[in-house]
């Protein structure tokens, strides 16, 4: 196999290593090309001091990492690794930093890499010039280390030549040519190179490079301040170039390496400092190198005397030299992989740093090869997770520079982005806010968490305090409204649930293929189903309800379940898919009293028998026509009432003023995700994601293998045999405990899972966490522990769904 003509634009860290990990999966046709020379391009590859940490909160990010890291032990360079494995150490110099190394470690743990918090005094032993009085203590993780970024380039480039890649240095990108929405060739400073596939790999230029597809790639060049000292006298007579472990002192925005009797300092305490992409000099006309701009100390001021503080050998050496390198920031600070949903072939693997290449580069080309990664889980990755605010330079530069200044800071899951806020808000807004909604956003969307009208439920119910960190973006009142919801009956705001319709002679046909339920059923019905990877992975779960013969609407999760779907539209035009989320709202009206509120506003028969468990019907709510679904993730009676956002506010206050005499209340999301932890509802993303399969994430039920072929289904049967791990419930006895997620779980003392979301249950009066665990571990009754800062919390295996498993709720 030789693969598609390809052309790979940038030979820094990540076109090399592309080239290299997609001739070895057998495409050897490809051009990798760059502006600059070979290896140092003038890129930001050519000056990265290399610090490879790699704990993350995000499971993809240190899948990368450690791969890199292993590729990058193993990968020679005239006789020597390619990465000088010094160990890491994150020291901490306030208690909250001291919790969130404890938070760190667990994250390790979590996604299994062997790490330690250790006291002050191993601090210094393994890293000697820290100030011992400074630290309380600090994170050390032995397999982190320096990549010799440059060496690594080198040594996978020389790989790929062998197999037959070529390398053009000097060679300036200047126009893609595209056909009929395809790629067919580069364009550069020599000529025309023909190709099927374009990799944009160009680092900062990036977003010059996907202009001329007409894509607005949402990444921001930002400088980023790097000095090396003098000769430190405690350091004199280091022969080897580093020793000691990479350090953060994440306190004060800063980072250091060893080089022989040199530190390098990197730091982020200082302004924003972005730069338009297109203001980059071409090679030739950069002082040193595109990528650097020139030093600014007075930023740098702060850093220094942080340092002479941290590290007291440093008080008798100089700053001598310094850059502000250039690198890439993303909106939400991952990096961009993936095709170009408008012109098929062009590709882009950005926002990239040196400690997460080698992954990137593995990690593309087996989704180029194979059409899926199998060795990493991209969803959090995935070029195509934007929805259109997002994309908005406006928005785009304020989300780079805003994820520039957070990089090192202590962020809680639920913590909202400051600004911009407001930007989609749902026609009940001014309601919600008239009952004092505190609001998180949820994909743009101002959304209700709990409702400070709520309070006074709070004498009718008891709500246990958890612990202080599960307390921040909570309130007791969450509590309150989801027992009401249970009691009685609740509003909730479904708007941010994001919703297509797809319709049109191919529409039935084209979902038999995507999902793996059966969509051919009478007008009415609704399916949960799955979209499945053509490995057999979730991408997706999603609600189909058919309104009629030719025209279905899907409750999805996400853009890329947009994404998924124009991929697979056939040519001939007989499937449109339509994103109806702006223009449209939905309340989800739940609890044992729900049908009382509505009985009086419709004629609709919404008995049971009229309106059965999974079925959607179109009728009207006072003035407003609705289309109303019976499901609730929420596990109560009830409907999904959707219409167009020009009637929402009626809708709202029709069902609001009915709902008086039964005590209705409206309810946040706070609550919404306790109740549906309690009824085993999984979400996408948190609970199962592209790396697992149905069965073992327990939506088998989900997948009609009988109903013909779809995408997915023969990789999937291959899968189902080898079944190892189980998304399993563990129930927590003592309400403090309750844990936010991403926390390791442990059995028998030994690290082998981890939670994926969590809660506590206010009906069955016990914390909820979901986790990955090995199907031997996941038998209800088994007693497991989960790490939570420093400390394990008790939890054991429960069967599930720990509420209402006979349905009666639902069904009644
Ligand atoms: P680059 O190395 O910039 O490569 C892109 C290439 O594309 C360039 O060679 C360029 O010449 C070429 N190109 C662009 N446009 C064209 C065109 N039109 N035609 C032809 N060629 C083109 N990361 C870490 O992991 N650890 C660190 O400690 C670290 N420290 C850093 C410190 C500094 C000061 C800086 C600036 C960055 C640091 N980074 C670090 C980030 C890291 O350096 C980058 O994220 C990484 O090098 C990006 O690699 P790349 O291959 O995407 O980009
Ligand atoms: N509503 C709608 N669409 C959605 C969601 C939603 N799409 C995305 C996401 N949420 C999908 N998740 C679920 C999860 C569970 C259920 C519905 C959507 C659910 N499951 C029932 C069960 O498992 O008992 C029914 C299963 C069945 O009968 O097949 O209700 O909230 N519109």
């Amino acid at each position: 196999m030789v693969g598609r003509r390809t052309v790979v634009i940038g030979a820094g860290v990540v076109g090399a290593a592309l080239a290299d990990e997609l001739s070895a999966l057998g495409w050897t046709d490809i051009v990798v090309l760059d502006q600059g020379d070979l290896p140092a391009t003038g890129g930001s590859t050519s000056h990265a001091p290399g610090l490879v940490f790699q704990a993350s909160g995000s499971k993809v990010l240190t899948d990368l990492a450690r791969y890199t890291v292993e590729k990058f032990v193993a990968l020679e360079h005239e006789g020597q690794s390619c990465f000088l494995q010094v160990g890491g150490l994150e020291v901490a110099t306030t208690p909250e930093r001291l919790a969130e190394i404890h938070r760190r470690h667990g994250w390790l743990t979590s996604w299994g890499v062997e790490a330690e918090v250790v006291d002050a005094d191993r601090c210094v032993e393994l890293h000697p010039l820290v100030d011992r009085d400074r630290v309380l203590g600090g994170l050390h993780c032995p397999t982190d280390g320096l990549a010799k970024a440059l060496w690594a380039v080198e040594a996978q480039i020389d790989r790929a030549k062998s197999r037959g890649v070529k390398f053009l240095p000097r060679h300036e990108v200047t126009d893609i040519s595209v056909a009929d929405g395809k790629v067919v060739g580069v364009v550069t400073d020599h000529g025309e190179i023909p190709a099927d596939v374009v990799v944009c790999c160009a680092g900062i230029w990036g977003p010059k490079v996907a202009a001329l597809v007409g894509m607005n790639l949402p990444l921001t060049p930002l400088a980023h301040q790097l000095a090396w000292t003098g000769p430190i006298p405690a350091l004199a007579g280091q022969t080897e170039e580093a020793v000691r472990p990479i350090l953060r002192h994440q306190d004060a925005d800063l980072y250091y390496r060893d080089r022989y009797d040199q530190l390098g300092i990197g730091y982020y305490g200082h302004r924003p400092m972005p730069i338009d992409a297109n203001d980059l000099l071409p090679v030739e006309y950069a002082e040193v190198m595109p990528s650097v701009l020139e030093f600014t100390p007075d930023d740098f001021a702060p850093a220094w005397d942080e340092t002479q503080a941290l590290l007291p050998a440093t008080l008798d050496a100089k700053v001598e030299e310094g850059i502000n390198g250039v690198f890439s920031f993303t909106p939400d600070g991952m990096p961009l992989l993936g095709e170009s949903p408008e012109v098929s072939g062009f590709w882009v693997a950005e926002a990239v740093w040196v400690t997460h290449s080698a992954g990137v580069g593995r990690a593309v080309a087996e989704w180029l090869a194979n059409g899926h990664s199998e060795s990493f889980d991209l969803h959090e990755c995935d070029l195509n997770r934007f929805e259109d605010y997002q994309l908005v330079p406006e928005y785009i530069l304020e989300r780079d520079c805003q994820n520039f200044v957070e990089v090192y800071d202590i962020l809680h899951p639920l913590q909202p982005m400051d600004s911009p806020r407001e930007l989609r808000t749902s026609p009940y807004y001014a309601r919600q806010q008239e009952l004092g909604a505190f609001f998180l956003p949820a994909n743009g969307w101002e959304r209700p968490q709990w409702y400070e009208a709520n309070k006074g439920l709070l004498d009718r119910y008891q709500v246990p305090q958890p612990n202080d960190w599960a307390a921040k973006y909570w309130s007791p009142i969450v509590g309150a409204e989801a027992q009401a919801t249970r009691d009685g009956v609740a509003m909730y705001d479904m708007t941010a649930l994001k919703r297509l319709t797809v319709t049109g002679p191919g529409a039935t046909a084209f979902l038999q293929r995507l999902t793996t339920g059966n969509v051919d059923r009478t007008v009415g019905s609704v399916i949960y189903t799955l979209l499945l990877d053509v490995d057999g992975g979730i991408r997706s779960d999603v609600t189909i309800a058919r309104l009629g013969p030719n025209h279905y609407q899907a409750g999805v999760n996400g853009a890329l379940d947009t994404d998924w779907f124009n991929r697979f539209l056939p040519a001939d035009g007989s499937v449109v898919v339509t994103d109806i989320t702006p223009g449209t709202c939905c309340i989800g009206l739940w609890g044992p009293k729900a049908r009382e509120v509505l009985s009086g506003l419709t004629d609709a028969d919404l008995t049971n028998d009229g309106l059965k468990y999974f079925r959607a019907a179109r009728f009207s709510i006072g003035n407003v026509p609705v289309t109303a679904m019976r499901l609730s993730y929420v596990g109560e009676l009830g409907w999904e009432l959707y219409t167009t956002a020009d009637l929402g506010l009626r809708l709202w206050d029709t069902i609001w003023a009915a709902g008086q005499d039964h005590g209705i209340i409206a309810a946040g999301r706070g609550a919404f995700n306790s109740l549906r932890l309690e009824k085993g509802y999984r979400s996408f993303g948190a609970d199962m994601t592209f790396e697992h399969d149905p069965y073992e994430a327990g939506v088998g039920f989900a997948v009609k293998l009988d109903k013909g072929d779809f995408v997915g289904r023969d990789a999937l049967l291959r899968r189902k045999e080898n079944q190892t791990r189980t998304l399993a419930c563990l129930t927590v006895d003592e309400p403090a405990d309750v844990v936010v997620g991403k926390e390791p779980v442990f059995a028998d003392g030994r690290a082998v899972g981890y939670v994926t979301s969590a809660a506590y249950g206010y009906t069955i009066g016990k914390g909820i966490a979901y986790a990955w665990l090995p199907a031997d571990v996941a038998t209800p009754g088994t007693p497991v522990e989960i790490g939570y800062f420093d400390r394990r919390v008790r939890a054991v295996v429960a069967a599930e769904p720990l509420f209402d498993p006979s349905m009666t709720r639902l069904r009644g």
